[in-house]
This record gives C-alpha cells, structure tokens and sequence, in this order.
C-alpha cells in the first residue's frame, strides 16, 4: 500500500473517510464502501471502512486537535498519532500476534490506517458482560512480557534504547496522565468528578499526607524511569478480544516509562470487575489477575536469561531484585488508577453503569479503599497472591 498524499490537517467526516480510503490502493477500483465512526474513546475518531460488494475492510483511525471526553477548550498534539503508529510497529516485532497490522501512516491528517479489528468485541464491554476470554491474562501477560523486555536495556544496544527514548518522547500525553493518575485526584481539583455521597472519601484522601508522599513517588517513577517503551494506556478499553484472540490497540500514550505502568493499570482495571462481581464470576477475574502476572514474570525471566545482555544479568540476586521491584511498581500504580477511575476525570463504565446507587456507591468505596491499600501496602505484599488475598479481605 501507498503512503497517502500530503495535505493541511482537517477532520473527516464518514463520506469524506470514504474518499481517504479510496486513494490508498487497498480496495479494488470498483469497490463500493460504506463508513461507520465508531469511536467510543476519549481523544479520536475511528472510521470503520468496509466493501459492500466484497470482504476487504479496514480502519481508519484520526487523532483530533483536542481531547474529545471534554471538548475544543483542551487541545492536544496531534503527533500522538505518528507515536501510536509507530508504537504499534515496534510493538508487532515481538507481539505479532497481539497488536494490529499498521497498514499506512499519514501524520499531516493525523491518521492510522489499520487492519480492521471489528470481529472482536472491547474487552471491558465483555468482561461487563461476563465474557470469561480465556486467552486474555496468558495473552496479555506475555504481550507484556515480549514488548517491555525487548524495548529496555536488558535488550536493547544502549545507543538504540537512547534512541527510542528520544522518538518516543510524548510530553502531552504523559502530562495528562501525570495529572490526571497521579495529580488531580489527590487534590480538590476542578478537572475531579466524583458523587457527592463519596465526598467524605474523597476529602480523607486529599487530607492523607501518607498516602499523597506515596503517591509522589510514585508520579516520580512515572516521569523519570525510562525502563521501557510502554502502551501507556493498558485498560480494559485498550484491547480488543475474543474467546480465541486478543489484540492491544490504541497506545498513543506510548513513551519510555517504568515497566510496571502498564502492569498495573491492566490489573487495576480488572480489580474494578473483581469488585463489581459476585463470588462465583469473580473467580474468573482472580484467575486473570494471578495469571497476567505469573505469565509476564515467568516470561519476563526466560527472556532475561535466553536474549539479556546485561553484563550483570547472572549476578545472583539481580534478577529477582528487577522483577520485585516492577511488582511494586506495579501495586502502586494500580492503587493510583483505581482511585483515579473513581474520582477523577476519566470514569469507567464498569463502575459508571451500576444502575443501584446504593451498590454503585458500595463498589466505588471499595475501589478507592482496594487502590489506597495498593499505593500505601506495596512493599509488604510480595507476592500475586498476597494482593488476592489482599481483594478478599476486602469483600468481607
Ligand atoms: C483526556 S484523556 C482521558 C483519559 O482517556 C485516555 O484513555 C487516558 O486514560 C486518559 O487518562
Ligand atoms: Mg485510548
């Protein structure tokens, strides 16, 4: 396929998707297309593109100059686009499997054009419903696995990790997560959006110094260990999935981070269902969560010893001190976007949807409870089944 034609950025329409699509050499001359946008995201448009008169479809995906959950008073660079597309590039080179076919690029529009993912349904529709997705924790851990060891220094030439730090740098995008994970919520402030019914929860966090150093730290972590190239963005609406497959869409967040960031906000995110579950579908959940870290760690440590390159990669202890660290890391950062996901901007709809206020309140009191509990007992949990532990103790 052709890389599209340069020209001055404007935002498609369906019909004019439909023109874009035409011009990139993908679908026969005679091809009669129909468009849907189908973007239920905070920051895009994505136009479903597909042949009325044969099988071939695609997507089409454009970043808007502003951030979509909140409208043209919050601009935003368009340059994630080019990050996501070539994120998901380096991403298919150790996850082929697990991420979409990039199929052009045209940074001047802003637009992804992509294999079309439209089989699969978003893993947090799914898992509201109950889908069990048995491939998703094993597929996720080892997505995690295989994209933050090959992106780190463990792997990487240090002169080409230096490089990707630099291509990678997303400055817009980390200063919203900066904000809105690790800042707002823990402060009174105006971007926050919580019920009034929680507003004692709410104040006792922003009035818990302990928790806030914690929190500082850890927004530390975020902002200066560039450990690997990470999504950036790991929920539950970040993936799309099946019964059979599984496939991380969406990180126009990528940057060089800690390893443990996406870690932990792909187990927050199925905390929130563990929490919202009753016993027997929370069983599937547990399993998911002890899962997704038992396959990135154990796939993480056979790639450290089959491909590392540090030198220091046989002294005894190193290993275990790496992967014990990310484990904390990873505690921590999910104790931020629980509480993040209750009270601050950028709500879920696990959460959201609960139509009994009482149970709904119930829920998003736990969550900031579980997320509190995380930031604060990080380092005297050591092992997944100590933070399983750590959620049952919490349903009784
Ligand atoms: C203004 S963007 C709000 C949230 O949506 C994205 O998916 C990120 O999670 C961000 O924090
Ligand atoms: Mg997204």
């Amino acid at each position: 396929m052709t890389i599209a034609t340069k020209r001055q950025y404007e935002s498609l329409t369906e019909e004019r998707a439909i023109l874009y699509a035409k011009g990139l050499n993908f679908f026969s001359e005679d091809a009669e297309l129909s468009c849907s946008e189908i973007g239920d995201g905070n920051l895009n448009y994505v136009f479903h593109i597909k042949e009325s008169n044969g099988d071939k479809s695609l997507i089409l995906k454009q970043a808007l100059p502003y951030a979509k959950v909140v409208g043209e008073s919050w601009p935003l660079t368009l340059k994630r686009a080019i990050i996501e597309a070539n994120a998901l590039k380096k991403q298919f080179e150790f996850a082929a499997d697990l991420v979409p076919v990039v199929y052009a690029t045209d940074e001047e529009l802003a637009i992804t054009v992509m294999e079309d993912l439209s089989h699969l349904k978003i893993a947090r529709e799914g898992l509201i419903q109950l889908e069990p997705y048995p491939k998703l924790s094993k597929d996720i851990g080892e997505y995690l696995a295989q994209t933050l060891f090959h992106t780190s220094d463990f792997a990487l030439h240090p002169f080409e990790k230096k490089r990707l730090v630099s291509e990678f740098s997303n400055p817009e995008l980390c200063k919203i997560t900066e904000e809105l994970i690790f800042t707002d919520p823990f402060f009174d402030h105006e971007t926050n959006d919580f019920e009034p019914s929680l507003r004692a929860e709410v104040e006792a966090i922003w009035n818990n110094e302990i928790l806030k150093l914690e929190v500082a730290k850890l927004k530390r972590s975020f902002m200066t260990e560039a450990e690997a190239l990470l999504h950036g963005d790991l929920h539950t609406g970040s993936i799309f999935a099946s019964e059979t497959e599984t496939k991380v869409i969406d990180p126009e967040f990528a940057f060089y981070g800690p390893i443990g960031f996406d870690i932990g906000i792909f187990l927050a995110n199925l905390i929130v269902q563990s929490i919202t579950r009753e016993a027997e579908a929370r069983n599937t959940i547990v399993q998911h969560i002890e899962q997704t870290w038992e396959v990135f760690s154990s796939n993480f440590s056979i790639l450290w010893k089959s491909k590392g390159i540090e030198t220091y990669k046989n002294t005894k202890g190193f290993e275990e001190y790496v992967l014990e660290k990310v484990f904390h890391d990873t505690l921590g950062f999910a104790g931020c976007e629980l509480i993040r996901r209750t009270i601050g901007l950028a709500h879920v709809k696990d959460l959201d949807a609960i139509a009994d206020e009482e149970q709904r309140l119930d829920f998003k009191k736990q969550a900031l409870q579980v997320g509190e509990a995380l930031i604060l007992k990080r380092y005297d949990l050591h092992s997944i089944q100590a933070v399983i532990s750590l959620l049952e103790e919490n349903h009784k």
